[in-house]
């Protein structure tokens, strides 16, 4: 397994939508592992493939957060929200792509999602709390869509200038 560098917005990448995956092959299962490795490190509690600079639609996720707790990994391919409650919750999210920015984003409280796991085989389950939120938000990463798309055209550029800033600042760094 091996950890990639997680691309940082605005980048080109962050904006695309994600193509289906034709196949849980062997190379699918290994960008997976990277995956899972790459958002324990970070930490996070998830990440999509675009984000990674991956343009499939393929996203993990760990919402356990508890000290001590068994994790809890889960690879998604396909994911697709079938039904979602009419009920919402507010959660203050963050975002691997946009370090150290939260913002509060309402979405629905539950949602019921499909998916392929790593053995191609079908999945339905519904999600609440922050899994729901969280399965949410990396749905969206694959259709191209950040959280800060939710908020005020004045604070998602505020939060762009930053990450403009961050980014140049860590190309000098770097060079
Ligand atoms: O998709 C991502 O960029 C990952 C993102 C997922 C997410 C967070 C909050 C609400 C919805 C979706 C993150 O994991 S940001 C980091 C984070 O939330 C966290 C980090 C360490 C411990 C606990 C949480
Ligand atoms: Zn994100």
């Amino acid at each position: 397994m091996s950890i990639r560098p997680i691309l940082i917005h605005p980048d080109p990448r962050l904006k695309k939508v994600c193509a289906p995956v034709e196949g849980v092959s062997d190379e699918m299962r290994k960008l997976a592992e990277d995956m899972l490795e790459t958002m324990y490190e970070a930490p996070g509690i998830g990440l999509a493939a675009p984000q990674v600079g991956v343009l499939q639609r393929l996203i993990v996720m760990d919402c356990i957060k508890e000290e001590g707790a068994d994790p809890q990994p889960m690879v998604l391919f396909n994911p697709k929200v079938q039904w979602t409650s009419e009920a919402l919750n507010v959660y203050e999210e963050g975002c691997l792509s946009i370090p150290e920015q939260y913002a509060e984003v309402e979405r629905p409280a539950e949602v019921k999602v499909t998916w392929l796991d790593m053995h191609g085989a079908a999945c339905e389950a519904k999600f609440d709390k922050l899994w729901a939120t969280c399965v949410q938000h990396e749905i969206d990463h694959l259709d191209g869509k950040l959280f800060i798309d939710y908020l005020k055209t004045l604070k998602r550029q505020m939060i762009t200038r930053k990450m403009v800033k961050l980014k140049r600042e860590r190309a000098r760094e770097k060079a």
